[in-house]
C-alpha cells in the first residue's frame, strides 16, 4: 500500500516536472517569437516637422526629426530657387503657425521647379502626410512618394487653398514636390516615420530544453 502511493507520488511529481518544463518550453518560443516581432520596431519613430525652431532662408536645409536628419532642398530644375534661398520660412503654415515657403527664382511657367524631401544619409522612410498652403493665383502643385528613383502609388496633385494630402504610409526615400512655378507656397506638418517597417517574417534560431528528453 505505501509502495503503491509513493510510486503514484513519483508519478505525479514526474509528471508535473514534465508539465512545468513545457510550459517553460513554451513560454520560451512565445517570448522568442515576441522579441523578434518587436525588436525592429524598437527603433521606429514616428515624425512630425511643424517648422518650429527655424527662421533660416536657404537653398537647402537640414531639419532633425526624432532624432533624424532629413534634408529638403530646392533643386536647380526649372527655374531654381529664389535669389537668397528659394526655402523660407514664414508663418503660414499650418493655422498661422511656422511653415516652409517655396519661391521660383522666376515666373515662367514653361519650365518645372522641385523641391525635395530625403532623409540626409539617403536611408528609406515612411511618408504619411503633408499639409499645403497654396495661394490663390499660383501654379497647381504635384506630391509624389519616390524610392529609387520610382514613383510609389500615385501623385496627388492640389491647385489652390489649403489642404493635407495624405499618403497613407509609404515606404520612400524621397518626397518630390514639382510645380511650373512656386510662389509663397508654404508647407507644414511633414509626417512619417524614420524607419520603415521590417517586412521580414520573424525566425526563431534556436530552442533549448531545460531537461534532456523532454522535447
Ligand atoms: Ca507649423
Ligand atoms: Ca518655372
Amino acid at each position: 500500500m505505501k509502495n503503491t502511493l509513493l510510486r503514484k507520488l513519483g508519478a505525479l511529481l514526474t509528471s508535473f516536472k514534465i508539465a512545468k518544463s513545457k510550459n517553460s518550453l513554451v513560454c520560451y518560443i512565445v517570448l522568442s517569437a515576441a522579441m523578434a516581432i518587436m525588436t525592429p520596431n524598437l527603433y521606429a519613430a514616428a515624425f512630425v516637422d511643424d517648422m518650429t525652431n527655424s527662421g533660416e532662408n536657404a537653398d537647402s536645409l537640414n531639419r532633425t526629426l526624432s532624432s533624424t536628419s532629413f534634408t529638403y532642398t530646392f533643386t536647380n530644375d526649372g527655374d531654381g530657387p529664389a535669389a537668397g534661398g528659394g526655402l523660407a520660412f514664414d508663418a503660414f503654415g499650418a493655422g498661422g503657425t511656422a511653415g516652409m515657403t517655396l519661391l521660383s527664382s522666376t515666373f515662367n511657367t514653361g519650365t518645372t521647379e522641385r523641391v525635395t524631401i530625403r532623409r540626409t544619409d539617403l536611408a528609406d522612410f515612411v511618408f504619411t502626410s503633408i499639409y499645403i498652403d497654396n495661394p490663390g493665383g499660383n501654379q497647381n502643385v504635384t506630391v509624389g512618394g519616390y524610392l529609387d528613383g520610382a514613383l510609389v502609388g500615385s501623385t496627388q496633385n492640389f491647385a489652390t487653398g489649403t489642404t493635407t494630402l495624405n499618403f497613407g504610409s509609404i515606404l520612400v526615400d524621397e518626397v518630390r514636390l514639382t510645380s511650373t512655378d512656386f510662389f509663397g507656397l508654404a508647407i507644414d506638418n511633414f509626417t512619417g516615420n524614420t524607419t520603415p517597417p521590417d517586412s521580414t517574417p520573424p525566425t526563431i534560431t534556436s530552442v533549448n530544453s531545460s531537461t534532456a528528453n523532454d522535447t
